[in-house]
């Protein structure tokens, strides 16, 4: 918890090449539970998220599709925003770099520093990585440069460019010594720990300044006082943190200062040298605090594999809300991905936990609890004055369960507070079956009453630890039992449940089912039912769909020795890079007549050995009358790396 009785969270800014998918749902999810839990507990709260607009990758991408890029990046702001509004993302403030303000804070910021000298002119040579939008030196590549390799980002496995241009240092060696006593006083800075020790290996294995402008490049904030120069795109994010809240504006300082350092700064796993190590010296050198902690959360695969464009497998949030809803969703987050490691995203888990966990076990109790209730003529449950001692142990077990999951909370472990509660479910579940409540209310009521009391009781304290993983279907459930969950400043509402829970009375409302269920086995049968009655060889969209089909266009046809059939290929996927792809065309085109062309290629291809080169995709092709290939190309030219849908 923070010292003062405020709160500000912020998110990575993310690139705008494309909509936001689930990895950016995530990152983003996490910061607003916590945004939730410190307003369910009477902090004032300030939720930073945006769009990091500038850079060569956002450049390029534009480029593309013949965009220019503030156009391009427009495109996919309302994204960006509907997403983050439909799954419930509560923010108080939307960056995004091209706005005037920030581009006004960012060169604030570097003359601030270049009159101190922490900023100079000189010279950088070496490699570029544009998908990582990062210097980087020669450890950080491929070192299998003389067997013929293209030099390529051992991080992305993309290809690097070598450059030598003027640049403008930010003395980030000074800093060393710094940073490690940093460190050193604040050993719970990174959360989770382990990761450190990563940070201050690459501290202490010696800073060099970094360059945080770029020549050559217009796409960017201008470099103050020099025209050649734009800020580099990093030197530009890395300061929304502060400038989305005031930093370097005239008249408010008051703002700055309400809010500034930050309580928690949620990140990837990928960027956190750049948060770790320059942030901090970045702030150092401006002479303002550091934020409290970093939460560094790892990385989400799908079915086991990485995420990613050339692979196909994407996630589009929204594809899951108009499946499954917003809060199942945010719920299976939440719980399945534990935050400190990489984890698994399937559908299959995700429709098992919301029959399962949210159906079953919450859903239901609601359920019966309110059925046999009205089906009784019950609609209000006073507190029946005297408890009996097992409805006591239960009462009791939810402090328990608020303690441990305040615990969990601070430490965001969610996935270790969803399990608590959910402990929590299924005892209440427990007790309420064992007293067989259909058959008390005919026999004593005034048990009858006490089971109804005790299990709305547990009901509240489940939905509000759960509001903020699942604010609306919490109000709802708490509003079925008469319960208004007001947010107040200064007022813990969870502190409020132990403090107001003698004498409470429940008033009970119908609503509409909370969870439906998803039983995929039943799903899968039925369509396997009319597969059967059909006989036909269909394929299932599904089917279609896996098979990721792209345009690119041929950027250099070389011969293959000792084959008559085969070209080597490298064609180019746009931001989806280059692939080297054999193809047994070489009796039908030139290769000449195949430079410059767009062609149709399958994209995710187990990759094969073909003569001594890996050939990584196929390009489409069919044969005509004369037994001569005719290559399948779009009918006017689109952006490299468009896949056919
Ligand atoms: O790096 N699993 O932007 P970005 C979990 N603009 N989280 C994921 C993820 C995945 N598979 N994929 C992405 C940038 N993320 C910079 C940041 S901040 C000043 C500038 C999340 O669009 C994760 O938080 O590449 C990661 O750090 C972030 O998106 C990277 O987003």
């Amino acid at each position: 918890m923070t010292k003062k009785n405020s709160c500000y969270l912020t998110t990575p800014i993310y690139y705008v090449t494309a909509k936001p998918h689930i990895g950016s749902l995530y990152s983003t999810l996490i910061a607003d539970v916590i945004k939730r839990w410190y307003a369910l507990r009477g902090y004032k709260t300030f939720l930073l998220t945006g769009t990091d607009e500038h850079g060569q990758k956002v450049a390029q991408a534009a480029a593309a599709v013949n965009m220019e890029p503030k156009r391009f990046v427009d495109s996919f702001i309302d994204a960006y925003k509907d997403a983050w509004r439909t799954f419930e993302i509560d923010y108080t403030y939307f960056i995004r770099t091209t706005d005037a303000d920030h581009i006004r804070s960012v060169q604030h910021w570097i003359k601030q520093l270049m009159d101190q000298g922490d900023i100079y002119k000189s010279e950088y040579e070496g490699w570029y990585c544009t998908p990582c939008e990062t210097f980087i030196n020669e450890t950080e590549i491929n070192d299998q440069r003389q067997e013929g390799q293209k030099p390529h980002c051992l991080s992305c496995k993309r290809s690097v460019e070598q450059i030598k241009e003027e640049a403008y240092f930010f003395r980030l060696s000074a800093y060393q010594q710094k940073l490690l006593d940093f460190y050193e006083q604040n050993p719970d800075f990174i959360v989770p720990k382990e990761r450190t020790q990563e940070v201050l290996n690459v501290i202490k294995s010696g800073l060099k300044d970094i360059s945080i402008s770029r020549k050559n490049i217009t796409w960017g904030i201008p470099f103050p006082g020099d025209g050649h120069h734009v800020t580099y795109v990093w030197a530009d994010a890395l300061n929304n943190y502060i400038t989305a809240i005031g930093y370097g504006k005239k008249g408010q300082e008051a703002q700055f200062n309400e809010w500034w350092p930050a309580t928690v700064q949620v990140l990837g796993k990928d960027i956190i040298r750049f948060h770790a190590i320059y942030w901090p010296a970045f702030l150092m050198a401006s002479g303002l605090a550091l934020p409290t902690q970093l939460l560094v959360h790892g990385w989400i695969q799908i079915d086991k594999q990485k995420m990613s464009k050339s692979l196909g497998n994407v996630i589009d949030p929204m594809d899951l809300y108009h499946q499954y809803g917003a809060e199942p969703v945010r719920y299976y987050l939440m719980r399945h991905m534990a935050i400190t490691q990489d984890s698994n995203f399937s559908i299959a888990d995700l429709e098992q936990s919301i029959t399962s966990d949210l159906a079953n076990d919450l859903g239901n109790l609601l359920n019966r609890m309110t059925s046999l209730a009205f089906k009784n003529g019950v609609e209000q449950i006073d507190d029946p004055g005297v408890w009996s001692d097992r409805a006591l142990e239960i009462i009791d077990e939810s402090w328990n369960l608020i303690e441990d999951v305040h615990e969990y909370m601070s430490e965001y472990t969610f996935h270790m507070a969803l399990a608590r509660i959910w402990k929590f479910i299924h005892q209440v579940n427990a007790y309420f079956h064992a007293h067989e409540p259909w058959k008390l209310a005919k026999s004593d009521s005034e048990k009858f009453i006490e089971v109804l009391a005790v299990t709305c009781h547990s009901l509240r304290v489940i939905a509000t630890l759960l509001w903020p993983i699942m604010p609306n279907k919490m109000e709802q459930l708490l509003d079925s039992i008469g319960i208004l969950l007001k947010l107040q400043e200064q007022h813990d509402l969870v502190s409020d449940l132990e403090l107001t829970w003698k004498g409470r009375s429940f008033m009970l409302k119908k609503i509409a089912t909370l969870f439906e269920k998803h039983e995929p086995q039943e799903i899968k049968e039925k369509i396997e039912k009319v597969e059967e009655v059909d006989q036909e060889p269909f394929i299932s969209i599904d089917d279609l769909v896996k098979v990721h089909l792209a345009v690119g266009a041929v950027v250099v046809c070389d011969e293959v020795s000792g084959s008559d059939k085969l070209y080597r290929l490298e064609i180019d996927f746009g931001d989806q890079g280059k692939r080297q792809i054999l193809s047994g065309i070489k009796k039908s085109y030139a290769s000449d007549e195949l430079i410059g062309k767009q062609v149709v290629c399958v994209l995710n291809l187990k990759p094969r050995m073909m003569l001594g080169f890996e050939s990584q995709g196929m390009v489409l092709a069919v044969q005509d009358g004369n037994g001569k290939a005719q290559l399948l190309m779009p009918f006017a030219s689109v952006p490299n790396g468009s896949r056919l849908k």
